[in-house]
């Protein structure tokens, strides 16, 4: 592949060191929503946020995700059918004591109704591999890092477009793909209910980790 020259404009430390924690207060301030509003969110949105994700790093550039959006009601429908169908038996079975406890301060049940709120899903799935126009298998490499950064700049591009979403992950999440006639090289990773957060909606009252607590550092 021919190189070309990357000239960014150069942004002094001060001015940069602004902007991060302009970037920073605005991250701060967004938090995973499960309460809804129905009102639409234009087409134009999503499209943004998935080109946006789709400009993360990824292994050998192989951009190995697909993202999915919905906004059919019959669709949405049969998701929160199917998800909740799972995660009833995840809460009620396959869950462990300690996972539940875990889950506890965030008040989360197996009944998801906020996926027929939501005016979007989009659901994102790690292509493993892909397959050539002749059927060769081609290798796909750090599929979960690829496609956990992407999801880390799709969550920032709603948010900075005032939008509310949730990593959802209803588990097992084969449903996804034969909901939404995907191929076998595709496994849905997160889903994600996208819309304005309801005007009543609350969150739980978490507090982040300091810095002390998330970092180590090595100054010589
Ligand atoms: N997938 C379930 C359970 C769940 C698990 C974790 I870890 C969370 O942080 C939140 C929920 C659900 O969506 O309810």
């Amino acid at each position: 592949m021919a190189h070309i020259p990357y000239r960014p404009a150069p942004v002094p430390a001060e001015e940069g060191l602004r902007r991060g924690e302009a970037l920073l207060a605005d991250l701060d301030g967004r938090r995973s929503v499960r309460m809804f509003s129905d009102a639409p969110v234009p087409r134009a949105m999503i499209e943004t946020a998935i080109r946006t994700a789709s400009t993360a790093p990824s292994g050998a550039h192989k951009q190995p995700w697909t993202f999915a959006a919905i906004s059919d009601p019959a669709l949405k429908r049969r998701i929160r059918v199917e998800a909740e169908r799972e995660e009833r038996k995840s809460y009620e079975e396959r869950m462990s004591r300690e996972w539940k406890d875990a889950l506890e301060p965030l008040g989360t049940t197996w009944e998801k109704p906020y996926l027929e709120v939501v005016p979007w899903i989009v659901v994102l799935f790690a292509q493993l591999h892909a397959v050539d126009p002749q059927g060769e298998r081609v290798r796909h490499y750090y599929v979960q890092e690829s496609c956990g950064i992407a999801a880390g700049m799709f969550i920032t591009s709603l948010h900075t477009m005032g939008l509310a979403t949730l990593t959802h992950t209803p588990s097992p999440m084969t449903f996804l793909r034969l909901a939404l006639d995907r191929p076998p090289n595709e496994k849905a990773m997160i889903l994600f209910p996208i819309g304005y957060p309801a005007a009543d909606a609350t969150v739980p009252d978490l507090v982040r980790k300091p810095l002390e607590d998330v970092s180590v550092w090595f100054t010589g």
